[in-house]
């Protein structure tokens, strides 16, 4: 096996227990029906920021009743500090850092996932699950010059999902509008909608030249088209009677989400529930305004839980509650001003976003990607716990394929945790890459951060981690990374280098 590169053994592993997993067990449990499997990503949402990790400032009941009576994990990671590159990892299984433009993407990139590779929604779909995704996508769209009046090619249903109603990129990026499959949902023929990241289109005011027009002003970026009072990243024109209300949209997208369950209750089913919330920008349906007292950020945390509650509600009243797996989780850590003035400094009181750890989102730090992560399944989960096993969303499709019994050459960098997962076992991976704007590399309790020569903090004030030493800290005893180690052990220094070196592979 000498041949074979470190990065293709896991393959072959995952292979091996794919088989036997098909051979031995399957599905999971033979006798029990398949659980259904329900993969709540909120975006932002940092390791503090639910109760149920320590928040007081906001009251998040759903979610704590889901880790009351599931596995809470204390180590849990997205790949990477920003949105794109973790959904691209846990929609693929590989790390994004493989591939060329898989970092943040304007809101009319194509879509970053080529049609007929193998997702976690293919495989399942391949075993016999409905699937379908509802919310925040951010992979792309549609080809070279996409026409967003017609049809859009590709787009998730090219990549195993059966239903998709989503919005393209985020909420503070043009277009402002949902799509429904391939179409844009309540688009005027008469009035066809143009989106650009260069030059801007159309002559309506942008957010820069008229602050007057603004409900709620940017601090940084953000300063294009005017949706809803909103100022955009990006310029729009037309489109008008499509366009979203932000106020809106936490109703509208889980509405979407429990229409789904309801839809396909009767079969296994993948849904795939990308909230907006709780990214800029933060604007809460009128109810949860006023629920804590941070202001829309902490309003929107309330708004997310209601979600999360919702599902569940879904789930009680269809009977399935009991085998449907519930993941809630989050695709990077959190930020406090990330370009709009919604109070969120002013107001944030003794709150910790990012619970006890460095950094948030866009850092190198621990924070940057390690989240709250939930697993919530009855049926087989029989001993509620916190687990500290290191698990990441790069393993889901490997772990879901593997656990529903699908037949799938499992590509990429995935990893079968489903014992750690389910809080069977106390270990999960030995090791993850994890991304800010450079790779950082976790082994056991050691973390190391290449030096780097980029800025300290950027406009969102989130500490990155880019200092021109190497860094390493031992998290068992210093979770903050606040003591360097890099000059007193350098030979765990050189040993984390080169095993990062050997996961990255040579350079392309
Ligand atoms: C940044 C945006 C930020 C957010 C982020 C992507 C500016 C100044 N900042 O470029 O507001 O949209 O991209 O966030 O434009 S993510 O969660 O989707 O990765
Ligand atoms: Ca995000």
């Amino acid at each position: 096996m000498s041949g074979l590169s470190p990065r293709f053994i896991p393959r072959a592993l995952l292979l091996a227990a794919a088989i036997a997993a098909l051979l031995f067990n399957h599905p999971a449990h033979a006798a029990e029906p398949r659980p259904n499997i329900v993969l709540i990503y909120a975006d932002d949402l940092g390791y503090g920021d639910v109760g149920c990790y320590g928040a007081t400032a906001v009251k998040t009941p759903n979610i704590d009743r889901l880790a009351a009576g599931g596995i809470r994990f204390t180590d849990g990671h997205a790949t990477s500090a920003t949105c794109t590159p973790s959904r691209y990892a846990l929609i693929t299984g590989e790390y994004p850092w493989r591939k060329k433009g898989t970092g943040i993407l304007p809101g009319d990139a194509k879509m970053i996932i080529e049609p007929g590779r193998t997702t976690v929604a293919s495989v399942l779909k391949s075993a016999g699950y409905r699937t379908g995704v509802v919310g925040k996508w951010h992979l792309g769209l549609g080809a070279d010059d996409l026409n967003w009046n017609g049809d859009i090619k590709p787009c998730p249903l090219d990549i195993g999902f059966d239903d998709s109603f989503i919005m393209a990129a985020t909420g503070d990026r043009v277009p402002c509008v949902y799509v429904d499959g391939r179409r844009v949902v309540g688009l005027d023929p008469k009035d066809p909608i143009q989106v650009s990241y260069g030059k801007p289109v159309g002559n309506e005011p942008l957010g820069r030249d008229h602050p007057e027009l603004l409900k709620m002003k940017y601090s940084h970026g953000h300063d294009q088209s005017i949706v809803n009072g909103i100022s955009r990243i990006g310029t729009m024109t037309g489109g008008r009677s499509a366009r979203w209300v932000d106020e809106d949209m936490a109703d509208v997208f889980t509405r979407h989400a429990t229409q789904f369950i309801e839809k396909n209750a009767g079969q296994p089913f993948f849904l795939y529930f990308a909230t907006h919330d709780i990214h800029v920008p933060r604007v809460p349906h009128p109810r949860f305004v006023g629920a804590t007292t941070m202001g829309p950020r902490g309003d929107v945390i309330a708004e997310f839980d209601w979600s999360v509650g919702q599902v569940i509600k879904t789930l009680e009243a269809k009977g399935l509650a009991d085998n449907t797996l519930v993941i809630v989780t989050s695709d990077n850590g959190p930020v406090i001003d990330d370009g709009y003035m919604d109070d969120a400094v002013k107001r944030l009181g003794d709150h910790k976003p990012a619970g006890p750890y460095r950094g948030g989102k866009y850092s190198m730090y621990e924070a940057g990607t390690r989240v709250p992560f939930i697993v919530h399944w009855p049926a087989r989960i029989k001993k509620p716990a916190v687990s500290d096993a290191l698990v990441c969303h790069i393993d889901f499709l490997a772990s879901f394929a593997t656990l529903v019994g699908a037949q799938a050459t499992i590509p990429g960098d995935g990893q079968v945790h489903i014992a750690a997962l389910l809080g069977e076992s106390k270990t999960g991976r030995d090791s993850l890459v994890e991304q800010g704007n450079r790779l950082a590399f976790r082994q056991g309790p050691w973390k190391y951060i290449p030096g780097g020569k980029g800025m300290k903090r950027n406009q969102t004030n989130s500490e990155l981690g880019n200092d021109p030493a190497p860094q390493l800290f031992d998290l068992s005893k210093d979770p903050g990374e606040q003591t360097n180690l890099a000059e007193t052990n350098p030979e765990m220094l050189s040993a984390m280098k080169a095993a990062l070196e050997t996961i990255q592979g040579p350079s392309k």
